[in-house]
């Protein structure tokens, strides 16, 4: 079983989501914070805009779908969450088998790659002690672990999440708009390969018709009690 998350999974954990209603994009032009060349014009801005998500990230709990899903994992010999959301809430919720396709907003690294042993490193502190953060090897910036627009995606959970779309026997998709790619066609790859798919999202998406069920609803409410129909079938 193979579940792909997006904002929409912590949004009841009190995290804004990107394009909702109260979509952290009404306010901002992706271009001026999420993207390589946005960080080379304005770092302070970018790291602003960081250091307000990671309060409120810091500030925020697992909600009753991150906690849903941690117990189907221990149901399922195979279990993986695929998530785009960089918040940790997963693992925080106790998750084990997540892939993270962004990144982790938790780890900051060298612009400069001044040494490769500490070049990439958690970085906890909220709010940042010094705003943009410096490397405390070399001096130079350093910038959020996270995947802006325009940047490729790592490699290693780019290929294992192509692989387990298209080879598992159920696969969720919640609490994304579906418009970001690459993560917007692996539900498009487990249809193609007859992957039963379901959609959980309050909204209909671009993939809604051609999911085989759409549970208009939110995570926090239809996690729980798939979980429980789960466990009358086990
Ligand atoms: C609820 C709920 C509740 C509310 N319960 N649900 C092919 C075609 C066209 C363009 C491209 C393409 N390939 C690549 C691109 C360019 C670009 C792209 O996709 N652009 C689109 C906008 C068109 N992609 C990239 O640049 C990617 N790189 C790449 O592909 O490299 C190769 C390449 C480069 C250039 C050209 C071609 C190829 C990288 C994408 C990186 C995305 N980065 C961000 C920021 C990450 C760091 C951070 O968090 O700060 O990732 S942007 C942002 O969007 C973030 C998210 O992970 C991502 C997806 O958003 P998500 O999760 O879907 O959230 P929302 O807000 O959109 O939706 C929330 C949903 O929840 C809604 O549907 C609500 O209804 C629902 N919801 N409450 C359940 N309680």
């Amino acid at each position: 079983m193979v579940c792909l998350t997006g904002a929409g999974m912590s949004a009841e954990s009190g995290i804004p989501t990107f394009r909702g209603e109260d979509g952290i994009w009404k306010n901002h032009q992706p271009e001026e914070l999420a993207t390589p060349g946005a960080f080379v014009r304005d770092p302070n801005l970018v790291w602003e805009f960081y250091n307000w998500r990671r309060e409120k990230i810091a500030k925020s709990s697992p909600n009753k779908g991150h906690k849903a899903l941690a117990e189907m994992e221990k149901l399922y010999k195979e279990f993986y969450i695929i998530t785009q959301n960089v918040d940790g809430l997963h693992q925080k919720a106790g998750s084990k088998n997540v892939i993270e396709l962004h990144g982790d907003i938790w780890y900051v690294r060298c612009t400069e790659h001044c040494t490769k042993e500490t070049s990439l490193f958690s970085l906890y502190d909220v709010p940042l002690k010094e705003l943009p953060p410096h490397c405390p090897n070399c001096g130079a910036l350093l910038r959020p672990h996270v995947i802006w627009f325009g940047e490729t995606l790592p490699e290693a959970p780019l290929e294992a999440a192509l692989e387990l779309s298209a080879n598992n026997d159920f696969f969720i998709v919640v609490g994304t708009s579906a418009m970001v790619q690459p993560a917007a066609s692996l539900p498009r790859y487990a249809l193609r390969a007859k992957v039963h798919t379901i959609e959980i999202n309050p909204e209909p998406t671009p993939i809604t018709d051609i999911v085989n069920e759409y549970v208009p609803a939110n995570a926090g409410e239809a996690l729980p009690l798939l979980l429980k129909e789960m466990k009358t079938y086990l």
